[in-house]
């Protein structure tokens, strides 16, 4: 009988069989988005470098990708990611992580980058919680929810991540859950090729620390909720905000043409040192 081997099974690493994430976690959605737009658009693996914080998300990469990976401190992806980007400008640079890292303790690296406009691409697993270190809630928890920090529910507003890295400026951010995977990968097509900072928000399930925890119930369950609150920007636009309130508006939010941080410096360096010359 013969081996029935997957398409994108190539870009692994060979010696990596096993994974970190508990079954039905949304983070495989997300890494078979990601592979599936490499492969669509004819690149390699050697075209990129990923980088990621801390957190379940930030394992996407690192070690299953055979791939350059840095897997680095809590909060700081994109700030290795633009030394990568200054560093070796040719290269595409994914960074992969999760909510909290993004938005919490990283969340001033998250925006000033987004304003620099620098060319990466951000795909943010949101979960709406700390899913590694055990359920604590993180600035993207909805309001009211009991998690292990707030067993009495939340009493913060939730940061609605997109929204800030467009307020910030980023040339291109969508947003979409696990339960639509093809539109993600279409939008991840774009954010690749995208000159600029590129953002994608996958709200994406939990079922272990948010799931369980929470009451929201399975991964099954999770996603059947992302299906039936989910809106697109079209429809979202008709309506008034107090009746989105409880939907998750899905869909490519912002892309636009604007001049990109690293090429800028490197024609000012070059202007500089043409006149010196
Ligand atoms: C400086 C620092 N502070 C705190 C931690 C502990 N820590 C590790 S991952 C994490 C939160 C992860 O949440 P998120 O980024 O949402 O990723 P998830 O696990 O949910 O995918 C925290 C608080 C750490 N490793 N380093
Ligand atoms: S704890 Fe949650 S986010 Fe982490 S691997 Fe398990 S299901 Fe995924
Ligand atoms: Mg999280």
């Amino acid at each position: 009988m013969s081996e029935i081997v997957h398409p994108l099974h190539r870009f692994l690493r060979p010696n990596v069989t096993s994974t970190t994430n508990c079954p039905g976690c949304g983070n495989g959605i997300a890494a078979q988005a990601i592979l599936r737009a490499i492969d669509e658009l004819g690149m390699t693996l050697d075209d990129f470098v990923f980088v990621t914080g801390i957190g379940c998300s930030a394992w996407i990469p690192s070690p299953f990708f055979n791939v350059d990976v840095l897997h680095t401190t809590h909060g700081r992806p994109i700030a290795f990611a633009l030394g990568i980007k200054m560093g070796l400008p040719h290269k595409k640079v994914m960074v992969t992580s999760g909510d909290g890292d993004l938005g919490a303790i990283g969340g001033n690296h998250l925006i000033h980058n987004a304003r620099r406009n620098v060319e990466m691409t951000v795909i943010c697993l949101n979960n709406g919680i700390y899913g590694m270190t055990g359920g604590q809630a993180a600035p993207t928890t909805p309001l009211g929810l009991k998690t292990a920090t707030t067993p009495y529910g939340t009493f913060e507003n939730p940061f609605d991540l997109s929204a800030l890295v467009i307020a910030a400026g980023a040339s291109f951010v969508a947003r979409w859950t696990t339960h639509h995977a093809r539109q993600l990968t279409a939008s991840i097509k774009k954010a690749i090729q995208k000159k600029g900072f590129s953002f994608i928000e996958v709200i994406t399930q939990c079922p272990v620390q948010f799931g369980r925890k929470t009451g929201s119930g399975s991964a099954g369950q999770m996603m059947e909720e992302y299906k039936e609150r989910s809106i697109s920007t079209k429809e979202a636009a008709k309506l008034s905000k107090e009746e989105i309130r409880d939907r998750i508006v899905v869909g490519e939010l912002v892309d636009k043409e604007i001049p990109e941080m690293v090429e800028e410096i490197r024609k000012m360096n070059k202007r500089v040192m043409g006149e010196k010359s």
